[in-house]
């Protein structure tokens, strides 16, 4: 194993500055296993680059600084030196990826029980930097992850697709894996990878797109060689990979004539295709399936249930330890627009619930966060409340979609951080982290491809980072997260910078909110690509995604009263608090009502004059980040080429916030006829 090294790339929250204080002294690394080999191999870079010292005795000694060591140890290694020792035994069990952390003796110890701990806590000292060798003693931390599986998906295509190309909603370039139809030949970058995602606090990854293409399909068979490769390149930092597989593959891949469930032939089919793969890459993690969704296959043709669909695949996986992530984004993506009793909203709760409880032990139910898609506000799903007896995972969105393109700076953690506090029962009862984190995890579609900036957008790969570690910790604050990542992203320079990134990503996403949907209004945005406005554009299609604005109001009649009943999906209180006109919050409201443009929020202003004013107020919001960030320019702060990237970007993000503001208030105001009470310009 060595510790990847590329050109031409940006380092992201691992540039060679972050490794100083590592590197410049004496370490010791204590423990077998491939694991520790990859700490050791850390170290080593670390050393060579910036003089420090490694070597099989004590730390402390020559080679580094005057006093200064650092021993990272398995707890039960043999010769642990003195400190590490007594840390070890103060700290007790650490569990398979945690670790224990302090400073004795002018000592820096990590010690954990397993090596993934050991890699964990070795990164956790890049974090500290400094500060993990200052000279008082630092007293015993315990660190271990909330949830076990903390996972990102990629919708990355083998052969490039005729609409959505070489990644699905992929805004950063090509696949990291694929080129054209071919793996690449160098897969440097998949474990440079690897590396920046385990710094993250990531432990899986699944490879290919949930739509499930002829190519991609073969990765269970001929192309099972690829799985290998890219496993093998994702391992050295504790990486699983996974799969996502088609229901239909006993069928498109076997030629079997039915991809029943039931039937005997192709549970066998499974099984083999399970044992094939586990003996190409013994610590596979699993399949992923999207069934009976936007076209893909499932077991509803065969008159099954979606448990019958899933337990077969976890049959198959269950002798080897694998496990299914069996997606919840089930909904008619046909329907009649003038049918107003069908909901999407409603959709995944009423074909899942009622299945509580009868999914194997290792399916993994992955719910996305809201009922609908990903937008820029939705509520929490109520599958996540819905399904006590049932493993579920919480899935984000890093990738974004709805949310810019990652042409737009919309830094999503405070989104995640305020959904995963969501407590679905109230306040006395359990949140969705508390959920994901005692089920299957969490898991994110992410943003990341082979541009140089592997996000795009430079300051996308905040979320990216973001992401890992809410699903390390999901209470941490989503600005302390910001002053993490920066301090490792830009060396030297972060005190600096630390106000204006602030400024400018701290409030992105309610900006991105106020100039795009307001209330919980989704969906008005350019069919296909979904980027830039079109008030319209999904209004009178099948995808089931309504406003129903006219002259006399907007929004969706979603109530048990006189609407879908979508709001008896959630447990109390939240299923009164959305019922009800008074109590339902601003933010959600046309989500779960229709009501008229002069109807009076709780905040005070009419739902006619709050979208003219947010959607003002979102314009000048960018433009105010926009100049934090042009005063950048000259500073020595940020390297020139990443911040003209950053300034090409603002400038589009102006210019679609104004695009949105115009085309939603004028819209707004030709239908409803109702002027804004500040008499600003609308078309
Ligand atoms: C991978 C949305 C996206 C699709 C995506 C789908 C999903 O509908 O627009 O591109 O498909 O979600 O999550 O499966």
């Amino acid at each position: 194993m060595t510790v990847p090294q590329l050109t031409g790339v940006h380092p992201a929250w691992l540039p060679p500055e972050a490794f100083q204080a590592i590197g410049s002294r004496r370490v010791l690394v204590l423990g077998e296993g491939a694991l520790v080999d990859t700490v050791r191999e850390e170290v080593a870079a670390a050393r060579a680059r910036h003089g420090g010292g490694q070597g099989g005795g004590q730390a402390g000694g020559q080679g580094g600084r005057e006093g200064a060591g650092c021993v990272l140890a398995l707890s039960g290694a043999d010769g642990l030196p003195e400190p590490a020792r007594a840390v070890a035994a103060e700290a007790g069990p650490t569990g398979a990826e945690g670790y224990a952390l302090a400073r004795r003796d002018g000592v820096t110890v990590v010690v954990a029980d397993a090596p993934a701990g050991l890699l964990y806590g070795l990164f956790h000292l890049v974090r500290l930097g400094e500060a993990a060798f200052a000279p008082a003693d630092r007293p015993v931390e315990r660190h271990a992850p909330a949830a076990a599986r903390r996972m990102l998906d990629h919708w990355d295509n083998i052969a490039v697709h005729p609409v959505m190309g070489q990644v699905e909603r992929g805004y950063a370039g090509g696949s990291l894996f694929w080129r054209d139809g071919e793996l690449r030949e160098d897969l440097t970058r998949v474990r440079a990878y690897a590396r920046l995602l385990a710094a993250a606090g990531i432990n899986a990854v699944a490879i290919n797109n949930v739509n499930v293409h002829a190519t991609e399909a073969r990765l269970l068979t001929d192309r099972l060689d690829e799985v290998a490769a890219i496993a093998a390149e994702l391992r050295p930092y504790g990486i699983r990979a996974h799969v996502s597989v088609g229901f239909a593959s006993p069928v498109v891949l076997g030629g079997l004539p039915t991809a029943d469930p039931l039937d005997e032939e192709v549970r066998r089919w499974w099984a083999d295709a399970a044992d094939r793969v586990y003996a190409a890459v013994q610590d596979f993690g699993g399949f992923v399936v999207k069934a009976d969704s936007e076209g893909q296959p499932g077991p509803f043709a065969y008159g099954r249930s979606h448990a019958d669909g899933a337990d077969v695949l976890a049959a198959a996986l269950a002798p080897h330890g694998g496990v299914v992530h069996w997606r919840a984004f089930v909904y008619d993506h046909r329907q009649d627009w003038r049918d107003r009793s069908t909901d999407r909203a409603r959709a995944a709760c009423d074909h899942f619930a009622p299945l509580d409880g009868r999914f194997a032990e290792n399916v993994i139910l992955q719910v996305k966060h809201g009922p609908m898609d990903f937008q820029p506000r939705e509520p929490v799903s109520p599958v996540i409340a819905a399904m006590p007896a049932t493993k579920l995972a919480v899935e984000l969105q890093v990738t974004q979609e709805y949310t810019g393109q990652q042409r737009h700076v919309c830094y999503l953690a405070p989104m995640w951080s305020e959904l995963l506090a969501f407590r679905p029962w109230g306040e006395e009862g359990r949140s969705v982290a508390d959920v994901a984190v005692g089920g299957g995890g969490l898991v994110a579609v992410s943003n990341a491809g082979d541009d140089p900036y592997w996000t795009g957008h430079p300051l996308a790969q905040a979320n990216l980072y973001a992401f890992g570690r809410l699903a390390w910790d999901p209470r941490l604050d989503p600005a302390a997260i910001l002053d993490e990542w920066a301090d490792l992203t830009f060396p030297g320079a972060a005190d600096g910078l630390r106000g204006t990134l602030h400024a400018i990503m701290d409030g992105s996403w309610r900006t991105y909110e106020r100039y795009t949907a307001p209330l919980g209004v989704g969906f008005m945005v350019r069919p296909g690509h979904h980027y830039g406005p079109d008030v319209d554009g999904y209004e009178y299609t099948p995808w089931g995604t309504y406003h129903f604005a006219d002259r006399d109001g907007v929004g969706v009649d979603r109530t048990r009263a006189t609407g879908t009943g979508f709001t008896g999906q959630y447990p109390r209180p939240w299923s009164d608090v959305y019922e009800s006109l008074e109590r339902c919050p601003d933010e959600l409201l046309l989500f779960f009502h229709h009501v008229p443009y002069g109807h009076v929020l709780r905040g005070g202003s009419t739902v006619i004059q709050h979208i003219y004013d947010t959607h003002f107020a979102g314009v000048e919001e960018v433009s105010a980040m926009r100049a934090r960030w042009d005063k950048l320019d000259g500073s020595g702060l940020v390297d020139p080429a990443y911040h003209a990237r950053v300034a090409e970007l603002l400038a589009e993000q102006q210019r679609s916030a104004e695009e949105w503001r115009d085309q939603v208030n004028t819209n707004f105001f030709r239908k409803s006829g109702v002027p804004d009470a500040r008499g600003r310009r609308i078309h």
